[in-house]
């Protein structure tokens, strides 16, 4: 019983070659069906969002602090790499065993089936459309490619073409792969580029630049010069939309249209109640300016922004529905299922908002358009749900938020925290007087006084900027006196105190798990050494 094995119709470089291409015509073909409906999502924009919720914390972590805010591009970049390997095993294995292959291929099509079915926000049957149309192209054209023709799925191992090739039939079968490598890489491209055109019909850019905002019942205040020192080098007050840390768990930016957009508040209410886009803009609204910030900011880091934001009093919404006195958490859950929840009392105590602009601007997009939650002083994990479409009345011991559920604490106020944001680290300095300033913030405490000391001097007293507000930050500047130290290698370290007297631990604390603690500090060079 011995039959000599046999031989591949491609040798293995272009097999793998083809298993390749057949992955790619297949996602080319998910890209041409995402792009025909607003709901649709690609195969490796599926998969990555279950990974996005699925990991655990022990490697998200690492993930960002690997890559930082990078890490979504990481992400889908780290799924096509093992996408490409596993398509060129593929490629090779349909030398000899077609069946195999294709039915590996379709096992990884079926994986983005279910990981579009599972999506939160599909939209059932049709949100497995790209993920199949992956998996009709995949299979027929990686069989095309590597056996030359279909019916190859019909064979067994037996049947396959062991006949040695010829030189001659060698040189036809390069020229065959080429072409037929070519034509597919040219419809793959074609495919692709126009689901790309046809994604953009769901764009909400153009009717988000065309919307009318009411003007805010009450404006939130203008920013006092006072409140803003002219340093070279400090942060402006107000972050602009463009330069406004983005977080969040969505690989691709949700392109949600206010036309039919509806907030529904429900839960442990007497009455819940359904709003559309525009009954929320119809209410009185108020304008407030609020420093948010990120549970992940490290210390001296720049997850951290002040924006005015425009929007409905959460208050005002709940009283409508009538909230049942048991109720001690309101979650905002987004389109996709991702959830934030905070303490009833904290729509009143903290006034939490129902927020449609920022700076003055319809949501950014990326900012949670058409409407999200903001909450001053908590961290953004649990107060600040973007792309808001439910407003839940519930308690703590009954439901645990996206991040609660991944180990993070349940009640994450921010901590008081200060920042130098000139000089930067290692700078080296012009000899006299040098202002060294920054932001502090301890939102709804407000900051009563921040420090800064060279090396392990004295802590001297910053001036404060005017306070805004006790929501948003406050600015400072220490004019420092270069000339009066050893020229050399030092320390800058900034404190601050909040408005109850709390002086800012210099005990270090990670961000997990309800943010990070610690004294920022910088080392820069004075004197003719510099
Ligand atoms: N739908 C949704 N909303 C979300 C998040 C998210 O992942 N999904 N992340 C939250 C976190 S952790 C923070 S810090 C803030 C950040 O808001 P920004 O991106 O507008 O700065 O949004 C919050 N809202
Ligand atoms: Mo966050």
């Amino acid at each position: 019983m011995t039959s000599p094995p046999p031989s591949a119709t491609r040798g293995p470089v272009a097999a793998a070659t083809g298993g390749v291409l057949a992955a790619i015509a297949g996602l080319a073909a998910g890209e041409l069906v995402a792009g025909l409906s607003a709901n649709l999502t690609s195969p490796v924009i599926s998969i990555g969002n279950r990974v996005v919720d699925a990991v655990p914390r022990p490697v998200k972590d690492i993930a960002i602090a690997t890559f930082g805010t990078n890490d979504k591009i990481a992400l889908v970049a780290g799924i096509v790499v093992v996408l490409v390997i596993v398509a060129a095993v593929l490629g090779l294995v349909a030398r000899r065993r077609p069946r195999i292959a294709a039915a590996g291929a379709a096992v990884l099509a079926a994986v983005g089936v279910l990981a579009a079915a599972l999506d939160p926000a599909a939209v059932l049957p049709w949100a497995v459309l790209p993920s199949l149309a992956t998996g009709l192209v995949a299979v027929p054209v990686l069989l095309w490619l590597v056996q030359g023709n279909l019916q190859a799925v019909a064979t067994t191992r037996r049947d396959v073409d062991d006949r040695p090739f010829t030189d001659g039939d060698r040189g036809t079968s390069r020229r065959g792969f080429l072409v037929a490598a070519s034509s597919v890489i040219a419809g793959s491209a074609v495919a692709a580029v126009a689901g790309r055109l046809l994604g953009r019909r769901f764009d909400v850019a153009s009717e988000r630049a065309d919307l009318a905002l009411p003007s805010p019942g009450e404006s939130a205040p203008t920013i006092p010069t006072a409140g803003h020192p002219d340093v070279e080098g400090l942060s402006s007050f107000v972050t602009p939309n463009a330069d406004f840390y983005r977080i969040d768990t969505a690989l691709t930016v949700p392109q949600l249209s206010s036309a039919d957009w509806t907030l529904r508040i429900h839960g442990m209410v007497d009455q819940e109640e359904t709003f559309t886009y525009d009954d929320l803009l119809a209410m009185p609204s108020v304008e407030r300016a609020i420093t948010m910030t990120c549970v992940s900011n490290q210390v001296g880091g720049n997850l951290v922004g002040t924006a005015t934001w425009q929007g409905v009093p959460l208050a005002a919404l709940l009283e409508r529905v009538g909230v049942d006195p048991a109720a001690d958490q309101v979650v905002g859950r987004a389109f996709d299922d991702w959830t934030a929840g905070f303490p009833v009392e904290a729509v009143a105590e903290r006034e939490s908002l129902v927020v449609y602009a920022m700076n003055g601007e319809p949501l950014p997009e990326v900012h949670g358009f058409p409407l999200r939650l903001v909450t001053p002083g908590l961290y953004g994990y649990v107060s600040a749900t973007k792309w808001l479409s439910e407003i839940e009345l519930t308690t703590f011991d009954a439901f645990d938020q996206y991040w609660v559920e991944r180990d993070w604490d349940q009640r994450a106020p921010i901590k008081v925290m200060s920042r130098i944001d000139t000089p930067v680290g290692f700078d080296r300095l012009a000899s006299g007087t040098v202002p060294v300033a920054g932001v502090a913030w301890a939102q709804t405490r407000g900051i009563d006084r921040v420090e800064v000391r060279v090396d392990d001097g004295e802590f001297q007293q910053a001036d404060l900027a005017e306070a805004v507000g006790t929501d948003t930050w406050r600015q400072w500047v220490w004019p420092w006196d270069t000339d009066a130290i050893e020229p050399g290698r030092h320390t800058l370290t900034v404190r601050a105190t909040d408005g109850t007297g709390e002086v800012q631990t210099e005990e270090r604390a990670e961000p997990f798990p309800n943010g990070a603690s610690g004294w920022h500090s910088v080392v820069v060079f004075t004197g003719d050494g510099a």
